[in-house]
């Protein structure tokens, strides 16, 4: 079938908005039409040429919503007319990662997935006769698409694609890495670096959890008053700061974060979010991804003396079960989604989103199909 798609052609080049070639479901998977779709800053990232991963032509796009069309031979779970969100982090429940406990990476078809085809080695994306790879195993940036049963979470029908998309990346990411990941207790303070589309969450995720202190880093200004309706209590704007931002930060909340977060992808950042996390027990979750060949550094001492760095992605969210979960909450009014999504298009401009996102103007932009 055809589909209108968003198409990467190359590195740094504007997405091509066109038709192009779809085949139907293969064993195990399952046509979505997608509703909705956020933009959210990896998408960017890879646009750019900086993911090592990023390969092109592609489909991009993570963080969608929509309508089971069709499934193929031996899809159990899911049937025409079910309303999903895409995973990029699927859940098989039965690899070994799964199986675990102790991650959500499962890595049932993560080797595919990275190499933007599906997991018996195809793409069932093409253009003018030419093969078009998928990308985080979703590709919402079509109308149309196919991903394996197992990364689909299933959700209720009453939850609006335009704004439950973003629980397919943003949402779930920043609520997640507060919840699942840094488990964050009542009475903590806490230091988010980078209030966009996932620092803002871990905000209300923080907010969620009980934390005292929610400090918000951020060099663009405006992100003061939407930090502080998502429950930010003090904001710092690194360039207002007289000295070194980390002894303020540590000074602020009185010995440091118990929890810091790094929602840039900057590596200066990361650092500064671990060492402005409490000596002794201070815990410093990166989230922002890193373009290709940047790395983190710090004096061992940092960790010597109990600082703990760690990593989350999808905020530790187990998908199929998570995922719905997050919906409720959100259908429940016990998170705020709608203040986030600052901008909605049709397809056609995507490209002006991706220039919001950069210029600082948006939070979440959003397309309806
Ligand atoms: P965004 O562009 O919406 O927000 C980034 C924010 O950082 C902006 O508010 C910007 O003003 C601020 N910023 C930039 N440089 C800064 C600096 N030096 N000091 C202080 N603030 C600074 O991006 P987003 O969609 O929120 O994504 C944030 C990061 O998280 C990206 O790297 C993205 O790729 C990554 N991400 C990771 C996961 C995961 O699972 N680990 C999921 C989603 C996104
Ligand atoms: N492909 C990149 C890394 C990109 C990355 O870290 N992706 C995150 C999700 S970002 C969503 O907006 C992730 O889930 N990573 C775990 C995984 O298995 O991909 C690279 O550096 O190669
Ligand atoms: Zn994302
Ligand atoms: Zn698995």
């Amino acid at each position: 079938m055809k589909t209108k798609a968003a198409l990467a052609l190359g590195a740094g080049k504007p997405l091509v908005i066109d038709e192009v070639d779809l085949e139907g479901p293969k064993e195990g998977e399952v046509m979505v039409e997608i509703k909705a779709t956020g933009l959210c800053h990896t998408d960017w990232f890879t646009l750019s040429g900086d993911d090592p991963e990023g390969a092109f032509p592609a489909i991009l796009g993570h963080e969608g919503a929509g309508i089971v069309v069709e499934v193929g031979p031996g899809v159990k779970s899911l049937k025409k007319g079910d309303h999903v969100i895409p995973l990029y982090t699927p859940e098989c429940r039965e690899c070994e990662y799964c199986l675990s406990r102790k991650t959500n990476l499962c890595q049932k078809i993560r080797t595919t997935q990275g190499q933007g085809v599906m997991p018996d080695g195809t793409s069932r994306f093409s253009y003018k006769g030419q093969k078009v790879l998928h990308y985080m195993g979703c590709s919402t940036f079509s109308n149309y698409t196919v991903l394996p049963e197992i990364a689909l979470a299933k959700i209720r029908e009453d939850a609006p694609f335009d704004k439950v998309c973003y629980i397919g990346c943003g949402v779930t990411t920043g609520v997640g890495a507060v919840i699942n990941t840094a488990k964050v207790e009542i009475g903590a303070n806490c230091v988010v670096f980078g209030l966009g589309g996932i620092g803002l969450n871990v905000i209300q995720g923080c907010r969620l959890a009980g934390a005292n202190m929610i400090v918000g880093v951020d060099l663009n200004p405006a992100r003061k008053a939407l930090g502080e309706k998502f429950g930010m209590t003090h904001f710092v704007n690194p360039k207002d700061v007289q000295g070194d931002l980390v002894p303020y930060l540590v000074d602020l909340t009185k010995g440091g974060a118990d929890y810091s977060f790094e929602c840039i992808g900057n590596v200066k950042t990361m650092r500064q979010a671990l060492e402005c996390a409490h000596k002794g027990w201070g815990v410093s979750v990166i989230i922002g991804v890193a373009g290709a060949g940047q790395e983190i550094s710090t004096r061992p001492f940092q960790l010597v003396t109990g600082r703990v760095w760690k990593g989350t992605a999808f905020g530790g969210a187990r998908g199929r079960t998570d995922v719905p979960k997050i919906v409720d909450w959100y259908m429940d009014k016990k998170i705020n989604i709608d203040d986030l999504i600052t901008h909605t298009m049709p397809l056609q401009d995507i490209n002006k989103g991706f220039e919001l996102m950069k210029a600082g103007t948006s939070i979440r932009g959003v397309v309806i199909y």
